[in-house]
């Protein structure tokens, strides 16, 4: 059996965001049943715990023989055992790659840094002083995103573990009006989250944050 690691709970701000959510989803898009071993603090700090994720995140993935960290490589390996995520031929499957890292490396990190900002450290001053660079950033590598969509349903001509993982990028802004200027990017991610799979896969990572404070009350 699958399993993978999750919070038994995290602040409002960041649930329905923590990364164990593409995991699952890629998991519900490839029909693939799966346990959640959830954890707090003291499981993270753990040497047991870092012998499977050296920096003590979520999510960890465990299969038969395998453990996985990361979760851009969970969600491609899962991809690669199911057509549901991946093309058959080889170059549908390496575009939905470059897809899959152009969503972490390209869009990822200039949306990380305004959660940063604005989640952790809104008052300091040098988060005032830096934001707006980081927002015109956002901005400018949006654009450039939107001009490739086009009129397009998904990144390429079918929905890959490329689009679930943008879609799963993209919802870090969640709690800003960026995307509002972007309204095609918009209607890309809601389109991408309106799958079955997607609100299964938020639905179980909620639940779990939900069952934790009715045990906490
Ligand atoms: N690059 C890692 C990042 C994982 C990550 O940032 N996990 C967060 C939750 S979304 C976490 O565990 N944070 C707690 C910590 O860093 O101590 C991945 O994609 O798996």
């Amino acid at each position: 059996m699958i399993t993978i690691s999750a919070f038994k709970w995290v602040p409002p701000f960041a649930q329905g965001v923590v990364r164990d959510l593409r995991v699952r989803w890629a998991l519900e898009e490839a029909g693939l049943p799966y346990e959640v071993r959830l954890i707090g603090p003291q499981v993270q700090k753990s040497a047991e715990y870092r012998a499977q994720q050296p920096f003590g995140q979520v999510p960890v993935y465990q299969e038969e023989g395998l453990t996985l960290f990361e979760s851009g490589a969970i969600v491609f390996h899962i991809a690669s055992k199911s057509e549901a995520l991946l093309p058959p031929d080889d170059a549908g499957r390496a575009r939905a790659l470059t897809w899959t890292f152009a969503a972490l490396n390209s869009i990822e990190i200039y949306l990380q840094q305004l959660a940063e900002i604005d989640l952790f450290v809104p008052e300091a001053e040098w988060a005032k002083l830096h934001r707006p660079d980081v927002v015109a950033r956002i901005h400018h590598r949006l654009g450039e995103l939107a001009t490739w969509l086009g009129n397009r349903e998904f990144l390429e001509d079918r929905f890959t573990v490329g689009d679930l993982m943008m879609t799963t990028v993209l919802r870090l802004l969640r709690h800003t009006d960026v995307l509002d200027a972007h309204p095609a990017l918009k209607a890309y991610k809601e389109r991408c989250e309106a799958r079955p799979a997607f609100q299964r896969a938020l639905a179980a990572q909620m639940a779990a944050f939900q069952q934790h404070e009715r045990r906490e009350a």
